[in-house]
């Protein structure tokens, strides 16, 4: 009885120290701003530039911005947008679903997709017009002192 109850102690600060390690790691590279997470994302000679890479968190409201500043269309696709409500918008027009494959951007225009993404992991995006165009974020778990 006694040695299972200092087991139990044993495992729980471990436990503590080992989230506290995560915790000090991520925190620090975490984009994060009062408005929200957002994920700002610069379309310019056919390359996607993540402006201020940084790991979003899972299950928290997500703004992608996306600006186009070439004069060709570009796509944008994501298994990130697979499956969940999303919500994209645009010069006036506002598209909201589920199993939106993507959208498109046309020249100078700016694009603000909205989601809230549950699943953690690693995501790659990419353009369906231009195929040597991709880029990735990350969403990563927090967790909670
Ligand atoms: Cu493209």
């Amino acid at each position: 009885m006694q040695s299972s109850s200092r087991m139990f102690h044993t495992l729980l600060n471990s436990v503590v120290a080992a989230s506290a390690i995560i915790l000090a790691v991520t925190s620090s590279s975490l984009a994060q701003s009062p408005s929200g997470q957002r994920v700002e994302i610069v379309i310019r000679d056919s390359t996607f530039e993540v402006m201020r890479p940084a790991p979003f968190r899972p299950g928290l409201p997500t703004v992608i911005i996306l600006r186009n500043q070439d004069i060709v269309k570009h796509g944008f696709t994501s298994q990130m947008l697979q499956g969940i409500l999303v919500n994209g918008e645009g010069e006036g027009v506002a598209a909201y679903g589920k199993g939106m494959e993507g959208f498109y951007i046309d020249p100078g225009k700016t694009l603000v997709i909205r989601f809230t993404n549950d699943r953690p992991g690693k995501y790659n995006f990419r353009c369906d017009l231009h195929p040597n165009m991709k880029g990735e974020v990350y969403a990563l778990e927090i967790p909670t002192a």
